[in-house]
């Protein structure tokens, strides 16, 4: 069978015939491979996640207090921006949460997704006095100068959401997911999906990166990078849509005009994938004919799940503001905490979306 424009609905099965599974969509064949595959590869306990790094807290002494004696611990937060419905969500699960009922008060720093901005605004927290830091940061290198500063001025410092590539004498602790965990669980769906759907036809993919640099990136897109050739897969375009819409649709608007066929999006967030969506749709494609790979989970993401337009989102949880205020609370009362705590996640896909749908994060 020859490949016409690569759509999922063409994708040949052993014999030559397409499966029902795939002509209608994202339904059955998905959700059957899926239920064999992610579950259980997902997500580390945060239990496991300390026994196996206690170890490396090492060398960093400093907890957080109330230094102030206001009764309150001033919590800086230095945020990514706001360019996503899972920043949005993260950024307000830290506003609901840091208020004085619950001892703590928020001083908000948004980076607009500039790396360089962030480092200022980490020293800008610095010089404010606040109590304890929390960097979620846009990208993973060039933080040491900052953390020793922290560091110096007897800061504690938490790294949440993204990781850093320093040397963990530098901060408390890590708190998010782990994103190259997130990549492996859609890889594994997609393998298992072409498993159970016998699909003999070339798998042609195009690859929406996120930030460049950002550990949510570079797990998501390692996943895919390592997996690839041994499934004899082509990633046929491969760019970042920077983890926004309008991003996302540039994109693939230039990837239809390129011309080269895929049948596979693999999308390292949702906003990005709605905005694929939309480009695939004013150049006149259907797309619950691509088999189309998100991450995240909010809401609208879920719902495109269970109306086929979706395949299958590896979660990613945005809700940290509480998680991150009891490791805060836990550690100012002399407990010890892990160095390394990975939120529990897993996937979603037909199986599951209308459960999920129901405590989805966002609009
Ligand atoms: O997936 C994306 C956001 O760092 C996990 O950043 C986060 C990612 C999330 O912009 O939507």
């Amino acid at each position: 069978m020859t490949i016409t424009h690569t759509a999922k609905k063409t994708l040949a099965a052993v014999a030559g015939i397409a499966l029902a599974a795939s002509l209608t969509a994202c339904g059955g064949g998905g959700s059957d491979a899926a239920s064999t595959g992610a579950a259980g590869t997902t997500g580390t306990t945060a239990s496991g996640s300390a026994s196996a790094t206690a170890a490396s807290t090492g060398g960093y002494n400093l907890v957080p207090k109330d230094t102030n004696g206001d009764g309150l611990i001033t919590v800086g937060f230095a945020q990514v921006g706001a360019e996503s419905g899972w920043r949005t969500a993260n950024t307000q699960s830290y506003q609901d949460y840091f208020v004085a009922a619950n001892g703590f008060k928020l001083a908000f720093a948004d980076a607009n997704q500039d790396a360089d901005k962030q480092k200022q605004d980490v020293r800008d927290l610095i010089q404010q006095g606040v109590e304890v830091i929390d960097l979620a940061p846009v990208t993973d290198s060039g933080w040491e100068p900052v953390l020793q500063e922290a560091k110096d001025a007897g800061i504690p410092l938490i790294v949440s959401d993204r990781q850093l590539s320093v040397s963990d004498d530098l901060y408390l602790t890590y708190f998010g997911g782990n994103m190259e965990q997130e990549g492996k669980t859609a890889v594994k769906w997609l393998e298992d999906y072409i498993k159970a759907n016998n699909v003999t036809d070339p798998i042609n993919i195009v690859h929406l990166q996120g930030t460049i640099g950002s550990t949510a990136q570079k797990g998501r897109s390692k996943a895919l990078t390592d997996a690839a050739p041994a499934n004899k897969w082509n990633v046929v375009y491969e760019q970042t849509g920077e983890f926004t819409q309008a991003k996302g649709q540039e994109v693939m608007e230039s990837f239809l005009q390129q011309g080269k066929d895929f049948n596979v999006i693999y999308s390292e967030n949702d906003d990005m994938t709605y905005g694929a969506i939309e480009a695939l749709k004013a150049a006149g494609k259907d797309p619950k004919s691509y088999i189309i790979i998100s991450f995240d989970g909010n809401k609208s993401a879920v719902q495109m799940v269970i109306d086929g337009l979706i395949d299958v989102i590896a979660e990613c949880n945005p809700l940290l503001g509480p998680q991150v205020g009891d490791l805060i609370k836990k550690s100012a009362a002399g407990d010890k905490i892990a160095k390394i705590t990975y939120s529990v996640e897993s996937f979603i896909d037909s199986t599951n979306a209308a459960e999920k749908i129901k405590t989805a994060f966002g609009s």
